[in-house]
């Protein structure tokens, strides 16, 4: 099951208010990436850029986490290259990942194409929240 692939010029996801959100952002291509994650009121929540070391292999270009503060729950993913210059094509999905009723974590993967080989691995960003933390 996929969604996409969808402009990523703004990909609407949620994020339950108060949970905590991990996500790494790895980059398998020669343009500079851009991915970005912003509040329903556009506030920047975090954002990676980077390319390959080589070229071509798998680099690591961010993580982080964060808590969600958004009221709302949601918020819209952007990814491209150059600081956003192009939007990429995305494929994504959400896994939920639930236990008696209660969703444990929740896991987004967007993995995109910046060009046109249909590798789909210029940027793969994985985003998961957790019920609880610690
Ligand atoms: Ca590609």
């Amino acid at each position: 099951m996929s969604n996409g692939p969808v402009s990523g010029n703004g990909i609407a996801c949620t994020l339950p208010q108060g949970k905590t959100a991990l996500w790494t952002a790895t980059a398998q291509a020669t343009n500079n990436q851009f991915v970005q994650l912003r509040d329903s009121r556009g506030n920047i929540i975090f954002t990676a850029t980077g390319a390959s070391v080589d070229g071509h292999s798998p680099t690591p270009i961010g993580n982080g986490s964060f808590v969600a503060g958004d009221p709302s729950n949601n918020y819209m993913l952007y990814i491209g290259t150059n600081g956003g210059a192009s939007w990429s094509q995305v494929i994504w999905d959400d896994l939920p990942l639930t236990y008696s009723g209660t969703t444990k974590i929740s896991s987004y993967n967007f993995i995109s194409e910046d060009s046109s080989d249909q590798d789909f691995n210029d940027l793969w960003l994985s985003l998961t929240w957790f019920d609880h933390v610690g």
